[in-house]
């Protein structure tokens, strides 16, 4: 792995910004063979229409701080030395800070991520996510709730794209199933988490 110092492409929607590095990192084949063999994978549960859904991908988290997503706890675990190493990478390259991570591993097209914003209340007034993305390059949509603006990046093997500013309070964003692509893609995206909220929890869990 080696890392660059590209200036970031700067891309500015309306009602949000994009940071993109096309090629923060590379050479990263020995990278990928780690992160598939060592992370904590697991094939995780989202709470959705009131039912709950195993994901379709494999995801894993790792943080100092508990985080609620999509009404699953996930308990604070120990970064193993990739991530701590990576997390660093990407702090100075995005200049925020990040106290955890979670990572989805999309092994073939049919794995997809549904159209959501990052938006929990853990993650403060405008979050910032920041995603590296390593293997095959896949659309990431971008759909402003306005239901007309529409942005397309395809991040591509060892890029870093940050999302900041109000967008995940305007835009959701997903990666759809493909028919055509059958690599994997993982992509490991940094938060910074402010605190637990349960009141904010128990409020969703009433909602219908
Ligand atoms: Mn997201």
């Amino acid at each position: 792995m080696i890392v660059s110092s590209q200036n970031p492409e700067i891309i500015d929607l309306p009602d949000g910004r994009l940071r993109y590095v096309s090629s923060l990192l590379t050479e990263t084949d020995a990278l990928i063979h780690r992160l598939t063999t060592s992370l904590n994978w697991y094939q995780g549960d989202v709470f959705l229409f009131g039912r709950h859904h195993k994901t379709p991908r494999l995801q894993c988290w790792y943080g100092d701080k508990a985080y609620t997503y999509s009404q699953v706890r996930l308990e604070p675990t120990p970064w193993p030395p990739l991530l701590q190493q990576l997390r660093t990478i990407v702090e100075e390259a995005s200049g925020h800070a990040f106290n955890s991570v979670l990572g989805n591993w999309y092994q073939h097209g049919q794995h997809n991520m549904g159209m959501h914003a990052d938006n929990e209340p853990e993650l403060g007034q405008n979050p910032v996510v920041a995603m590296l993305t390593f293997g095959t390059a896949r659309p990431l949509q971008f759909r402003h709730r306005n239901g007309v603006d529409r942005f397309t990046i395809i991040p591509e093997d060892g890029s870093l794209l940050i999302m900041e500013g109000p967008i995940q309070h305007y835009w959701r964003h997903g990666i759809h199933k493909s028919k055509t692509i059958s690599a994997p893609r993982i992509s490991l995206t940094f938060r910074q988490i402010l605190s637990v909220n349960h009141a904010h929890t128990a409020r969703r869990q009433s909602k219908k």
